[in-house]
């Protein structure tokens, strides 16, 4: 087979089509809760990536119900809407149920069949290995997001690889972190290490929490509101955030560099940042002050529409309650492709108020001291994903995924193989769709390990059917946060169908390729037990408890005038950027114009919904209740240009000409008239998402003009606009 062709995997051979599904939930032999016999296991939430600790309630071997556990100083013992929702993952009719191989039909079409579980993992083994002799092991990238992409590290670290790309770092948080550890030495990790709970003031730019339902991080801003907090919220959209606030700022589209630039000129010219901080731990601020002399409100208000009298105002309530405010990092921070540099402006500002390292800012996270389970050193890879990215993006700390994704392209390129592990690159990484249809042309090896046949299988030499995370055990959650803990996920259920653990993959793998010595266990509970006795527990601990809290061994903030060392090159917050300005870059953030939005086209805004995460869970049977499609929100000004009414299905047509699918009309005050909102992650196109199919529409389909961070290489979405095609023109789109 030359070429790959782009296959939905309803294209199954007939006797897969046939497989009848099993669907246990909701049946009638369930007893009301209560009367049978209940049993709670230990989880820890795979809807998202917040990793809430939990229990599955199962009555009578029948699945009931997941509630939060309530040591989980994670989630406090309440889990959001989709965490509850979980078991519709597991309860899904339209999971992928055993492995399947791409294979030559009887037209000559390539179609996927079924193959037992030995013969798709040969298939695979005998293609690393392959590329390992032709080429390198270096070659072959995992492509991955969530916890289970743990087991296929481990399996390629023992191969002899080391790029392993998530789309978490340049579709999501990679100019934070990048623009945090220039500023402070390090990053700000996940749980955002944000102190909201003690806060007086906090300040949201273009991060709408409650919409963006991260569990712990939304009680946070919720006990702040409780308390009186005063809470700023810039955004073009009046979100539920906006909603809350003593000071919502309507913001011109991609112009939040000058208001944080302005709001620094107000802080440092009226004196009020927090002069003993700034002096006792940052450098640069003599350059930083000259700078900014530049930016005065008044400037600001010709680019943000932001009047300059609401910007001192802001200005003056930030510093009135400092260091207890903060300003938020956000977490979705790929935008404009200045988001390193917008990033950086966020860090420096909370410098200028102190919050870094102070109570009602940011605390300092810890985590349990929790020994790897002794492994033999993995082979030095010939190459690091440096191999991928050449001179571009230079303080990329991990391997960007579109990078790996052009790296992987034409006879040369550099990889031969990937293993995707827990993502949908369609639908994830914008602009992709023609590059991977090229990559899958010149790559010896394409593997996908999904629990749903989501758009990426298409793309696939060899799906493998993983089970939900309510089937398996993966590694302990031992994320850094305020207070250290362990988290254990295990099995509530067997898996159902054909579905197998990503741990049992990886071994399975491991074994074919000679790399046993990585996976010197038989079962990963066996792991668990030893990391969980080097630090005083058990696995039969863990099983009946979930959650195990420990104490810390290091103050959560710094100490009334403490000397600190930050970890960067000069020791102290560096305000100005001498990395930055060696490679080139601008060393104090520059405010650079969005790019402008033609007549009769709106910003395409787009954003979460608390139903749903990505497009992950919009298949869910139990989400899918909650809210089966997203709509478009536009603002009554523009629905009445258009003569569109709430409920109306309308196409969009982007920039470049690509016409979106069909999107039911809201039309609401809550958006301006320079813009449309909608929630990313419906519009699927793979058909055997039976529930989600030809529901709603993609956002990620209309971002053809990509904004790529030159610093690390994110790719900004945010450029991109939208008109209303006319019925005539639908029809032919
Ligand atoms: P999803 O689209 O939810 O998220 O991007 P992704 O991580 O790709 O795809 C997750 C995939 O994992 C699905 O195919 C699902 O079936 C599969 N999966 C779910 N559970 C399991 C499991 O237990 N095991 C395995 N093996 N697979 C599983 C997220 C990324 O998207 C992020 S972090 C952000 S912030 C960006 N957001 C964003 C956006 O808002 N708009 C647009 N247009 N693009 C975006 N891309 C980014
Ligand atoms: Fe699960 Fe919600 Fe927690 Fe995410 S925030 S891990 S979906 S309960």
């Amino acid at each position: 087979m030359d070429r790959r062709e782009f296959i939905k995997v309803s294209g199954v051979t007939a006797a897969a089509a046939t497989v009848p599904s099993i669907f246990l939930s909701g049946c009638s032999t369930q007893p009301n809760p209560g009367e049978g016999e209940v049993t709670a296991t230990p989880t820890v939430c795979d809807i998202c990536f917040w990793k809430c600790a939990g229990h599955v309630y199962v009555e009578d071997s029948v699945p009931w119900k997941i509630i939060g556990n309530d040591e989980d100083l994670h989630s406090n013992g309440r889990l959001c809407t989709r965490g509850t929702g979980g078991l519709g993952a597991y309860q899904d009719k339209d999971r992928l149920k055993m492995p399947l191989v791409r294979t030559v039909g009887p037209n000559g079409q390539q179609i996927f069949r079924e193959a037992s579980w030995d013969e798709a993992l040969d298939i695979i083994a005998k293609r690393m290995q392959k590329i390992a002799d032709e080429h390198g092991a270096d070659r072959v990238a995992l492509l991955n997001h969530g916890a289970g992409a743990s087991h296929f590290k481990n399996l390629l670290r023992g191969y002899g690889s080391a790029t392993f790309s998530a789309p978490s770092y340049a579709q999501c948080r990679g100019p934070r972190e990048v623009a945090f550890q220039l500023t402070y030495g390090e990053g700000v990790g996940s749980p955002d290490r944000t102190d909201m709970e003690h806060s007086r003031c906090i300040v949201l730019i273009g991060s709408h929490i409650g919409e963006n339902l991260h569990n712990g991080q939304v009680q946070t801003l919720t006990r702040a509101l409780e308390n009186g907090v005063s809470l700023i919220t810039v955004d073009p959209r009046f979100s539920v955030a906006a909603s809350k606030s003593q000071h919502w700022l309507p913001i011109r589209p991609g112009t939040d560099v000058a208001l944080l630039l302005a709001w620094m000129n107000v802080l440092i010219s009226e004196g009020l940042y927090d002069k003993a901080y700034v002096e006792q731990y940052a450098m640069g601020f003599e350059q930083l002050a000259a700078h900014v002399r530049q930016f005065p409100p008044e400037w600001a208000y010709l680019q943000t529409g932001l009047e300059p009298e609401l910007i001192r105002e802001t200005a003056r309530e930030m510093a009135k309650n400092a260091p207890a405010t903060l300003v938020h990092p956000g977490r979705h921070t790929t935008w404009y492709g200045d988001d390193t540099q917008r990033e950086r402006a966020i860090a420096i500002l909370n410098t200028l108020l102190g919050s870094w390292g102070r109570p009602g800012g940011f605390y300092i996270q810890e985590k349990v001291k929790l020994p790897n389970y002794p492994l033999p050193d993995y082979p030095k890879p010939k190459s690091t994903f440096k191999a991928a990215h050449g001179d571009d993006y230079p303080f990329a700390t991990q391997p960007v995924s579109n990078a790996v994704i052009d790296a992987s392209i034409g006879d040369d390129a550099h990889y031969k193989g990937w293993l995707v592990y827990g993502t949908n690159l369609p639908m994830t990484i914008p602009g992709v769709r023609p590059k991977l249809r090229q990559a899958a042309d010149s790559l010896d090896l394409i593997v996908v390990i999904d629990t749903m046949p989501a758009e990426v299988t298409g793309y696939a030499d060899v799906i493998l059917p993983e089970c939900t995370y309510l089937e398996r055990y993966d590694e302990l959650r031992n994320a850094a946060e305020r207070e250290p803990s362990l988290a254990l996920r295990m099995p509530a259920f067997k898996p159902r169908h054909d579905s197998k653990p990503g741990w049992w993959i990886a071994k399975q793998l491991g074994e074919r390729l000679g790399l046993q010595k990585y996976f010197p266990w038989n079962d990963y509970s066996e792991v668990l037990d030893w990391q969980l006795k080097q630090v005083g527990s058990s696995l039969d601990e863990m099983q009946q408890i979930g959650v195990k809290n420990f104490p810390r061994k290091t103050p959560k903030y710094f100490q009334a005038g403490e000397a600190r060392r930050f970890n960067t090159p000069s020791g102290k917050i560096e305000l100005y950027s001498q990395r930055l300005a060696d490679r080139g870059f601008d060393p104090l953030p520059v405010y650079k114009r969005p790019p402008e939005r033609p007549d009769n086209y709106y910003h395409l805004n787009y954003g979460r919904m608390p139903a749903h995460t990505f497009s992950r869970t919009t298949n869910n049977p139990l989400l899918f209740q909650l809210a089966p499609e997203n709509t478009l929100w536009i603002n009554s000004l523009v629905a009445r240009q258009w003569k569109l009414k709430t409920g109306d299905s309308v196409r969009m047509q982007n920039q470049d000409g690509i016409v979106s699918k069909s999107i039911r009309v809201r039309v609401t005050e809550r958006i301006g008239p320079d813009s449309v909102f909608m929630a990313h992650g419906f519009g699927h196109s793979a058909k055997q998402l039976r529930l989600t199919n030809g529901l709603g529409a993609d956002d990620s389909a209309l971002m053809t003009n990509v904004l790529i961070d030159p610093i690390m290489g994110a790719t900004g979405m945010r450029g991109n606009f939208v008109t209303f095609v006319k019925n005539s023109e639908q029809e032919h789109a």
